[in-house]
This record gives structure tokens, C-alpha cells and sequence, in this order.
């Protein structure tokens, strides 16, 4: 027999005495950690209110597969209000990263067509292929200057330069040129205030922003100036296109890019298309080059393993003569590191629906319109799931063996990443150039940990060097 939800295991009952122990374990920067705790605790699934966040929590693959069916037609995530909140207090629009409903499917059908469609590969790809070339270029010219022949830096800040180059050049058809020795203060400003944005948002995943506004509280403060900064800098970059396009008169026929498509193709709203154009851009910086960070660390750590990679990027080459799409067919291996790196080091700690309809999940009975939520953090690093989680081994997404609800980095179904393309090719670019180029090394001893500042990030600098092959 079915038991009923009231019976879920987990401490659910007074969300006020929850959040004070959640803040003196430091569950703020934790949450990932914690919830790994919770579900050693309690199992594969447990009931929490922390503030006034109120969760049901799943780990398994087949929970996950129940889940995503009882999404519905207009699939719903946790709504993070201090995004929404900022919206409505400067009278912007939500793009399709806050909207819900037809309105939400409605913009998102649109926005496939141009930005996650693989159509688009075609397009996007020569684009990302020279941002790749010019960060190998920047990367050799460090490694001159060094007078060393090597170069070792943490180099989170090189590619937040590198993700935002990629996206932008995608979105906009054109370069910004932060892979140039001085780059525009305004640019640097944006990647910031980014970094800021999300920082200042899990505070305020538990305490309403509203209250947090009313009294003023700095972190409220903060965190508009930081989307004041990220509006102002995407304002900029549309309206360079906008009249770039209304000034243009013959049709040339090269690609310009997602947001001069999206205003020719004349099936959104402007609003529409500034709201989420700059939600793409927002959204393309961080998450891409963490992940690119720990994929070096990564590959520092396991030697063997990356001349392993070197060897099949060589092989794509030859195969192809360096036609970079084609050779993005040929690298299994460079894509189950990518898998791998978000296994361990997963941008997301979780992925959440409101359920559309009620559901049976661990033998208790869920209600429709109750928030679910999949620890894909704790997932990726349960051994029930995956033998030896410990190891980074991208060949296990080679084999045969089932990854059924396994590979949920990009979250899934049509809610998952619009930027999943993007992301995907661009990383995978960005990979084959290095390992062409450089052999990655680490100081030995330095183990690194994931931080909790909205997405997850390495609790410490990077450290690497790199050296010419
Ligand atoms: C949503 C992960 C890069 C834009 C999401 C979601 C995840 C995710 C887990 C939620 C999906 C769901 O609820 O099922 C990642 C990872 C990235 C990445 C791991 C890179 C390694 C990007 C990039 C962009 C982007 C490069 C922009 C170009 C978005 C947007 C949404 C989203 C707009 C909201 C989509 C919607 O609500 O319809 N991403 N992302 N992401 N991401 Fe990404
Ligand atoms: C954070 O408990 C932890 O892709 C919360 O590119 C639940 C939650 C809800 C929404 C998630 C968020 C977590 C992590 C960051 C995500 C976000 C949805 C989209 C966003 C996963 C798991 C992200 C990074 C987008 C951000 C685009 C934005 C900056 C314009």
C-alpha cells in the first residue's frame, strides 16, 4: 500500500528553526554537501522546509524518470524569486528562463528553432571555432612573456573572457574582443556583476526578497546593482545590432547571428527577444567556464588519461582535415569527459519540477503541485548509481551500460537548457584547441571542493599550467 505524504521522512515541520541550523552549518555555501547528508540520513527520499523553501527530495534515475513524465506541457522549476523579484521592482520583462505557462512555450518554441536547434551547428560553429584559435593564440602569447615556457595562472578569469567571447559572438554575430590584450572596461564590468548576481541570490532562496528589500538589507542592494550591470552591458550590445540592422540594406548571406535573426524572423516582441537575449548572456559565462575549469583540473590530475584525449582529437583531425564539424563527430571521448566533469562538478546541484499531476515516487504518494526536487550533485556521486563515483572516468559513458536518467547536466526535456548547444559545442571547441596545443599540469597536493553560491563553483583558485606540446 501506498503511504500517504505526510510520512516522508525529513524535517519539514518548522521552516524557521530549519533555516537557523542550516545557517549555522553554513548550508548557504553547503547546500550541495548537505544535501548528500540528508539523503544518507533518510534515504532516497526526504521532505524539507528550510525558510520558506519547501522541497520534496529524490536521487535515484528511475525517481528522476517518474518525475520528468508528471512535468505536464508547461514543465515548472523552483522560481527563484529574487531573479523575478528584481524584474518586477526595475518593470523588465521575464525571458523564457522566467516565464511560465503558454507564454513561457510559447517564446521557447521560437527560441529552439535559432539557439538549440542542431540546424544551427552550421552557424554556430566556424563562430565558436575562432574564439577556440584566439584563446590558443592569447594562451601562446602568455607563455612567450613568461620567459618560461610555460604559463600558470588560475584561469577562472581567462575564460569567463573566453565564455562570454563564445556566447556573444553566437548571439550577436559578431566579436567583442576579450581575447585581445585590452579589452573593454564595460566588458570586465559584466563578467562581474554576473559572478555578483548569483551570489547574491541563495541568500534569498530562503528569505524572501520582498522582506530583505523592505529593510533594506545590502545583499538586496547588491544584487539589483548586479542586474543593473548585466541589463545595462546586454541594453548596449542589442542596440548596436538593432541599428546596425536598420541601417543595413542589401542581404548578406552570412549567419548574423541569434539576435538579428530572432528581429527579422519578427514572431516575438522586442521586449520579448531583450529579455531573453539577455538572460543567453547572462547564462553563458559562468556555467560554461567553471565547468571548462574543472575539466582542466581534471585532466591535470589524470595525465594518462589526457594523452588519451590528445590521441583521439589527433585521430579527428586527420580524419577530417580539421572540418571542425566533422571532427566534433569524432571525439566520444572529449564528450564523456564533459559528461564526467558534470557528473562530479555539476553547475546545477539540482534539478526541480512542481509535479503537474500526482504521483507515486519511494512508495509514498506526491501531489500534484508539490516541488520535487533531483539532488543531481548527490546523484552523481552515489555509488548506487555509478560504480566507483569517486573516479573521473569519461570512458563510462562509452560503454553499454545503461544511462537511463543518468546524463541530466542540462537539466531535461523542453525545460532543459536553452543554451545546451551553445554550451556543448562550444566546450567541446574549446577542448580539441587545447589539447592540440598544451599539456595541462596542477601542483601537486591541492584538492579542490565545490562551493555553493547559487551554481556550484571550485571553493578554492585553480591553479594550472600549461605548456606548449
Ligand atoms: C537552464 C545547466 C550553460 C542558458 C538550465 C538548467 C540547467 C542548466 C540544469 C535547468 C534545466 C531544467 O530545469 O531542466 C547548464 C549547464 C551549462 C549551461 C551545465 C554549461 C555547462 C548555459 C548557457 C546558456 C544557458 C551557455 C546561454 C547561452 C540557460 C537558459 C535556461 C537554462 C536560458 C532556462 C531555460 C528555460 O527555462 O526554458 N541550464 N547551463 N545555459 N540555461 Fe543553462
Ligand atoms: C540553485 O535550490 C539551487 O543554468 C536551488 O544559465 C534550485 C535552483 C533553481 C534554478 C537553477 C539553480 C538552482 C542553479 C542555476 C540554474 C537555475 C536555473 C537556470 C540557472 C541552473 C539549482 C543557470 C545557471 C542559467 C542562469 C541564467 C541566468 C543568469 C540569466
Amino acid at each position: 500500500i501506498v503511504r500517504p505524504f505526510n510520512e516522508i521522512p525529513g524535517l519539514w515541520k518548522n521552516g524557521v528553526v530549519n533555516l537557523y541550523n542550516f545557517w549555522k552549518m553554513d548550508g548557504f555555501r553547503n547546500l550541495h554537501r548537505i544535501m548528500v547528508q540528508n539523503f544518507n540520513t533518510f534515504g532516497p527520499i526526504y521532505r524539507e522546509k528550510i525558510g520558506y523553501y519547501e522541497s520534496v527530495n529524490i536521487i535515484k534515475p528511475e525517481d528522476a524518470a517518474i518525475l520528468f513524465k508528471a512535468e505536464g506541457h508547461y514543465p515548472k522549476r523552483l522560481k527563484v524569486e529574487a531573479w523575478t523579484s528584481y524584474r518586477d521592482y526595475r518593470n523588465r520583462k521575464y525571458g523564457v528562463l522566467l516565464k511560465n505557462g503558454e507564454d513561457w512555450r510559447s517564446n521557447r518554441v521560437i527560441l529552439n528553432k535559432e539557439v538549440i536547434s542542431l540546424r544551427m551547428l552550421e552557424n554556430f560553429v566556424p563562430l565558436l571555432d575562432d574564439v577556440g584559435q584566439d584563446f590558443v593564440a592569447r594562451v601562446h602569447r602568455k607563455i612567450e612573456r613568461s620567459g618560461q615556457n610555460k604559463w600558470t595562472a588560475d584561469l577562472s578569469q581567462e575564460l569567463f573572457k573566453y565564455a562570454l567571447e563564445s556566447v556573444s559572438s553566437v548571439l550577436y554575430g559578431e566579436r567583442l574582443g576579450l581575447m585581445l590584450d585590452y579589452i573593454d572596461p564595460e566588458a570586465q564590468h559584466f563578467i562581474d556583476c554576473i559572478t555578483l548576481m548569483f551570489k547574491t541570490t541563495s541568500p534569498m532562496l530562503y528569505i524572501p526578497p520582498a522582506l530583505l528589500r523592505q529593510i533594506g538589507a545590502k545583499v538586496w542592494r547588491d544584487h539589483v546593482s548586479a542586474w543593473d550591470g548585466i541589463f545595462n552591458q546586454a541594453d548596449r550590445c542589442i542596440q548596436n545590432i538593432y541599428r546596425q540592422l536598420r541601417q543595413e540594406t542589401g542581404t548578406s548571406k552570412k549567419y548574423p547571428g541569434v539576435l538579428a535573426s530572432l528581429l527579422m524572423l519578427d514572431k516575438l516582441s522586442i521586449e520579448d527577444i531583450k529579455a531573453s537575449i539577455t538572460e543567453l548572456m547572462a547564462g553563458g559565462v559562468d556555467t560554461t567556464s567553471i565547468t571548462l575549469l574543472w575539466t582542466l583540473y581534471e585532466l591535470a590530475r589524470h595525465p594518462s588519461l589526457q594523452e588519451e584525449l590528445r590521441a583521439e582529437v589527433a585521430a579527428a583531425r586527420a580524419a577530417t582535415q580539421g572540418d571542425m564539424q566533422e571532427m566534433l563527430k569524432r571525439i566520444p571521448l572529449v564528450k564523456g569527459a564533459l559528461k564526467e566533469t558534470l557528473r562530479l562538478h555539476p553547475v546545477a546541484v539540482s534539478l526541480q519540477r512542481y509535479t503537474a499531476e500526482d504521483i507515486i515516487i519511494q512508495n509514498y504518494h506526491i501531489p500534484a503541485g508539490t516541488l520535487v526536487q533531483l539532488g543531481l550533485y548527490a546523484m552523481g556521486r552515489d555509488p548506487k548509481v555509478f560504480f566507483r563515483p569517486e573516479q573521473y572516468q569519461p570512458a563510462r559513458w562509452l560503454r553499454s551500460e545503461t544511462h537511463y536518467f543518468k546524463s541530466l547536466g542540462f537539466g531535461f526535456g523542453p525545460r532543459q537548457c536553452l543554451g545546451r548547444r551553445i554550451a556543448e559545442t562550444e566546450m567541446q571547441i574549446f577542448l580539441i584547441h587545447m589539447l592540440e596545443n598544451f599539456r595541462v599540469e596542477k601542483q601537486r597536493h591541492v584538492e579542490v571542493q565545490s562551493t555553493f553560491e547559487l551554481i556550484l563553483l571550485p571553493n578554492k583558485p585553480v591553479i594550472l599550467t600549461l605548456k606548449p606540446l
